[in-house]
């Protein structure tokens, strides 16, 4: 793997976590992620060499408070203040049911043995698998991964700087092992924000490796 982490062996405590691999963060999707569909083969890959697999779906009512929509006079991509500190605003995006919501139709998503589904609150946002964007509200994500045993969590997918960056801190933040998978993720880029991301990414104590570096 790297030479901070030499065992890229995987056990039974391994977890591939795959972030919002859905139709609205593709090109041509209400929020599109350039490249979004680039990492879809090489995690279905990575996916059949993981002992298990788990997938996120950001999944938003139609009048969700992300939405650039509920703020008059605002656009998509500004930033306002929520109760739980700022917040960026999007174009309508992964509306709860709609196919812009649904996964990508390549991903194979038979492999993941949980879907947890987040962001469903009108009232805020939660772009991490594991804490809403008060940074407090569990998803119960912590609980149920170390209920099930397992230690090392392995992140990929959507998007580099917003979901994967507060997920994988959150991870790290509450415990576990946690290793980034750069190329099997893309970034949205927004005033720096993918710079910012994998700064932030190593901070927390996460380490990052190349898809290439894995089994599968
Ligand atoms: C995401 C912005 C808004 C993501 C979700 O999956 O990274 N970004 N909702
Ligand atoms: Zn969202």
């Amino acid at each position: 793997m790297t030479a901070d982490s030499p065992n890229n062996a995987l056990g039974p405590g391994d977890c591939l976590v795959v972030i919002d691999l859905q139709n609205d963060f593709m090109p041509g999707g209400a929020l599109a992620v350039p490249d979004g569909d680039a990492v879809v083969p090489t995690i279905n890959r990575l996916a059949q060499g993981f002992p298990h697999v788990i997938a996120t779906q950001d999944w938003h009512p139609a009048d969700h408070a992300s939405f650039a929509s509920q703020h008059p006079g605002q656009m998509a991509f500004a930033t306002v203040d929520a109760a739980y500190g700022p917040q960026t605003l999007w174009p309508d995006h992964c509306v709860q049911g709609t196919s812009g919501a649904a996964f990508h139709p390549d991903f194979d998503a038979g492999a993941a043995e949980l879907v947890l589904r987040k962001g469903f609150r009108r009232g805020i946002d939660s772009y991490s698998a594991f804490t809403e964007n008060d940074r407090s509200t569990t998803t119960g994500l912590a609980g149920y991964l170390k209920a099930r045993g397992f230690r090392r969590l392995f992140f990929a997918g959507l998007a580099t700087d917003f979901c994967v960056r507060w997920s994988v801190e959150d991870a790290c933040a509450a415990g576990f092992e946690v290793v980034l998978i750069e190329d099997a993720c893309r970034a949205i880029d927004l005033n720096g924000s993918l710079a910012a991301a994998m700064a932030a990414v190593h901070a927390a104590g996460a380490t990052v490796v190349q898809s290439a570096d894995l089994p599968g």
